[in-house]
């Protein structure tokens, strides 16, 4: 292959890694057809990014509903010609071809050939026999209208799936969670609004967009108040002392002798900056531990122009490093009424590791079945339920996920979702927002998932909306967020753990950015507006992912990252994850307190 060719294949594989997306070499060669594919890659990633089906794999059918006309008709051509030539059913060469190629970019291009994604909607369904409708014998609603009934719902007996039994309320149950109406309105909502301005690089856009949302958040630190620009202070010949400065982390490495070295730069320029080891302040030190690429900081120190001539190279000795963070005395909203939220994720209905029966304890519990007065005092206080991501297992979201499905159709994974949702009591207000696994785009923001797959949630009350979202309850916000990037966090940042997810959520608002990392595992759409800045303190920051509890404060924020309803499957145990399901956390409204997380594993 000569250079120019091999220039272009680097760019584009370069391109795709960067955002996370798998692709096989015959498609990479199909690409590198095109005119000028530097420019057609770039649509391609948009595009795909908005498709539903998408889940990172850039497959034909992807390409096929593309809107670009001339990427359709090549495709055409090569499908024609393949069928002609009887080429159809050869197996894709593999793919060390690429890594030749591009022998810097790490094996992350690993789509499993064999696994042709298939768009959701044409997935294999499993023949699911429907006999009579179960009664059921929930209380029906008595005043709230936006409520519809819970139990009109149509439930099916099931081979595969067994149904909820019918959930009624406990003896003496009168959960003071009835007594109030739902005051629940969403504050930020990424869905319908996710739009690519149509220039030639989103992600330069999007920097730009968390560039000046990030600068202004740190303009309003006190201590960054007064700052220069990093032109200007190139421009000294003489040392400066006491110089402030805002910048985006471009690097950030220990040097051999232990201090720390860090590239920033802003709108002017950029800058290198020491931190020094024997720093007074030992709190630089551990900041500068704790610090990745593409966060924002302020810098205060004293300028070195360092040598005469056009070679010279400024540096800043930081006698101050800050992000943005937010105040030590933050004072978080609270209800007036003794209500409380509670915070799920990572059911995973549809697999096979689905904990149903732990479930079915979570709504014996919710209906005042489960444990003594104690427990049922707290649950009569649940009126709200988050469910942040991965409601149902999704099919084809990573290689060999079929074996581990109990449910294999998409669409009847929502309608048993929508039964063993409906044990919930009718008073209590659920919101849905999309994780990894639910049938939207894997890039983040998501927008909520559409009404095809959720129409049953949504007549027995469900509220669906994108992620990240904030919500307010009762007047209590809420920053709801599936947890997608605190793996790469957590592989990025010293001593940052799967098993600890709460320090990995303490970093994203000290860092104010829900995903302050590029090119790595967590996909991130190329929009011209960036939904992953924390603008607003959240009084509740709610995460999942991870599959594995965990709950904190930090500056009176209270964390929690809500686990999961599923069992290890094969697929974390590559990562060696080891979940906590059906350990559900909730937090009172008017106190903020964390009610000790309740575990569903043991029986009462
Ligand atoms: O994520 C299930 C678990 O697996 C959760 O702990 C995150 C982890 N996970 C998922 N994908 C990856 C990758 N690519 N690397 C490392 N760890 C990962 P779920 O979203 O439910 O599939
Ligand atoms: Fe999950
Ligand atoms: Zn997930």
């Amino acid at each position: 292959m000569n250079t120019e060719n091999s220039d272009k294949k680097r760019f584009v594989v370069n391109k795709l890694v960067n955002s996370g997306i798998n692709i096989t070499p015959p498609i990479l060669d199909f690409i590198l057809t095109l005119d000028n594919p530097e420019e057609k890659v770039n649509l391609i990633i948009k595009e795909a990014s908005f498709n539903p089906a998408f889940n990172g794999h850039l497959t034909e059918e992807i390409l096929k509903n593309l809107s670009n006309k001339e990427i359709v008709k090549a495709l055409k051509r090569i499908i024609i010609s393949k069928d002609t030539s009887q080429a159809k059913n050869d197996a894709p060469p593999v793919i060390g071809s690429i890594n030749e190629v591009e022998n810097k970019i790490e094996s992350k291009i690993t789509t499993d050939i064999n696994e042709k994604a298939k768009p959701i909607n044409e997935s294999p369904s499993v023949n699911i026999p429907v006999t009579a409708p179960a009664k059921t014998e929930l209380i029906p609603p008595k005043t709230f209208s936006n409520f519809k009934n819970r139990s009109e719902i149509v439930k099916k007996e099931k081979d595969e799936v067994k149904p909820i039994k019918s959930m009624q309320s406990g003896f003496g149950f009168n959960p003071i969670a009835k007594e109030y109406e739902p005051e629940f309105k969403i504050l930020k909502d990424p869905t319908g609004k996710l739009y690519t301005s149509g220039v030639y690089n989103d992600f330069y856009e999007l920097t730009l967009d968390k560039y000046n949302k990030l600068h202004s958040l740190m303009k309003r630190r006190g201590d960054a108040f007064t700052v220069s620009n990093i032109a200007s202070i190139l421009r000294n010949s003489q040392t400066v002392p006491e110089i402030g400065v805002i910048g985006m982390i471009n690097d950030i490495y220990q040097t051999k002798n232990g201090h720390y070295m860090l590239a920033i730069e802003d709108l002017t320029g950029s800058i290198n900056v020491l931190i020094n080891k024997n720093s007074e302040n030992q709190d630089n030190i551990n900041l500068a531990k704790q610090t990745i690429s593409d966060q924002m900081v302020y810098i205060q120190g004293t300028y070195n122009p360092g040598g005469q001539g056009k070679r010279r190279k400024g540096i800043i000795f930081a006698d101050v490093i800050n992000k943005i963070d937010i105040p030590y005395d933050f004072e978080p909203n609270v209800s007036p009424d003794p209500l409380s939220i509670a915070l799920l994720s990572d059911t995973h209905i549809g697999s096979q590791e689905f904990e149903e029966k732990l479930w079915n304890r979570f709504l014996k519990f919710l209906n005042g079945n489960f444990g003594n007065k104690v427990y049922r005092e707290i649950a009569g206080k649940v009126k709200y339920i988050v469910i942040n991501g991965d409601l149902v297992d999704g099919v084809g979201v990573y290689p060999n996920q079929e074996k581990d499905l109990i449910i294999k159709d998409i669409y009847k994974q929502f309608e048993r979702a929508a039964e063993l949702i409906s044990g919930i009591p009718e008073y209590i207000k659920i919101i849905y927002s999309p994780g990894n696994h639910d049938p939207v785009r894997n890039a983040i923001p998501r927008p909520a998932v559409p009404k095809k797959y959720t129409e049953q949630l949504l007549n027995i009350g469900v509220k669906c909306i994108g992620n990240p979202a904030v919500i307010k309850t009762h007047n209590v916000n809420t920053l709801v967020y599936h947890g997608d990037s605190i793996i790469d966090m957590n592989l990025l940042i010293h001593g940052l753990e799967n098993d600890k997810p709460v320090e990995a959520m303490k970093e994203f608002i000290k860092c104010r950015h829900l995903a302050p990392m590029f090119g790595k595992k967590t996909q991130i759409a190329p929009i011209s507006k960036d939904w992953l800045v924390i603008d607003n303190i959240p009084d509740i920051f709610h995460t999942g992912h991870v599959h594995i509890n965990g709950t904190g404060k930090y500056n009176h924020v209270t964390l929690v990252n809500s686990g999961c309803f599923q069992a290890q499957t094969d697929f974390m145990n590559s990562f060696g994850i080891h979940p906590t399901p059906g350990i559900v956390s909730m937090i009172e409204l008017d106190t903020l307190k964390i009610v000790q997380p309740i575990n569903f594993n043991n029986k009462i």
